[in-house]
């Protein structure tokens, strides 16, 4: 990096690369600001930086003005998961389990009486998961089914499929049906479920929030409804990121680039390619290169 970034810097802006809303994203952008190297060379960089940073905050200001976000934020910011499902089958626990949020669980219908929403993090991925109240609660709300990226059907039980199917009519994201509470099932109902699923060509798994069954699998599914690349960046002579840049798929190593900074690209010699779109490791590709999930780019400015 020409303008000798510390490490904090470059920390600070991964996370600006992969925040999804605006809170997060304005908070990375302070850290970066506080971390970004303070001396000539750095000047345009911070200028630009904050520049954005007034941006940002001007579109809250206006978000709250408008009255865009709900009370809670709900913003489809990034990728955007919804659970959706009949009252108690265990959509609050599920997205305990897969994001930080804590909601209300509890054994009585309709607790859930507002989204709540939640970041998933996985294999240095994100995406937004709302839970939102179940079907046939008065607060139920279908605008966001329609717009989603992502439609995670949760049911106890595999006819009650049919019954949330109907609010899918408009939903142009993608699906997954998840059959909850496995741990109440015996081992032969589990067989039968999974039987069904698989002759039907439904795309679904069995899980259990309780026991944990089921959830990386799912986790796995998440990720390849994305249409994501995890792109690793590494600097010669040193291990790759922890943290991988995603990108939309078919993105070509200039995306890459330009997505650490606009221009960065210009700047670039030569690029070195390991992983599952390179014939050997190191090898040298060009920026229209087109790259694979799990990539690792070395770039030699
Ligand atoms: N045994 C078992 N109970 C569960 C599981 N997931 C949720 N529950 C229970 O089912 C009830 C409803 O769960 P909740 O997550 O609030 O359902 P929601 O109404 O769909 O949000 C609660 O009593 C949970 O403890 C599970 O995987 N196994
Ligand atoms: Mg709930």
């Amino acid at each position: 990096m020409p303008i000798n970034a510390g490490y904090e810097y470059v920390a600070a802006e991964k996370k600006y690369l992969q925040a999804i809303t605006l809170e997060e994203k304005i908070a990375s952008l302070e850290e970066m600001i506080r971390a970004a190297p303070k001396h000539k060379g750095s000047e345009n960089l911070l200028s630009e930086l904050k520049t954005r940073l007034k941006k940002f905050r001007e579109k809250q200001e206006k978000n709250k003005k408008t009255g865009k976000t709900t009370k809670k934020g709900i913003k489809k910011e990034g990728f955007q998961i919804v659970l959706l499902g009949p009252t108690k089958s265990g959509k609050s626990s599920l997205l305990s389990k897969l994001t930080n949020a804590k909601p209300l669980i509890s054994p009585y219908p309709f607790t859930t009486k507002e989204p709540e929403i939640g970041t998933l993090h996985f294999q240095g991925v994100q995406a937004q998961v709302v839970d939102l109240p179940s079907i046939g609660s008065e607060y139920f709300d279908i605008g966001i089914i329609n717009t989603a990226d992502l439609i995670i059907t949760v049911v106890e039980r595999l006819e009650d499929i049919e019954k949330s199917n109907s609010f899918l009519t408009r939903a142009t994201g993608k699906k997954i049906i998840v059959i909850t509470k496995a741990d109440l099932l015996t081992l032969e109902q589990q067989r039968k479920i999974e039987a069904t699923l698989k002759s039907k060509k439904i795309n679904g798994l069995l899980i259990s929030s309780t026991t944990g069954q089921g959830l990386e699998p799912l986790k796995e599914k998440i990720l390849l409804s994305m249409n994501i690349v995890r792109i690793y960046m590494k600097e010669p002579g040193k291990p790759h990121s922890p943290v991988p840049v995603v990108l939309p798929e078919h993105s070509t190593v200039k995306a890459v680039a330009e997505s650490i900074r606009k221009g960065f690209s210009a700047t670039i010699k030569e690029t070195r390619l390991t992983g599952p779109s390179s014939k050997f490791s190191n090898q040298k590709v060009g920026l229209s290169h087109v790259l694979k999930d799990k990539d690792i780019v070395e770039f030699h400015t």
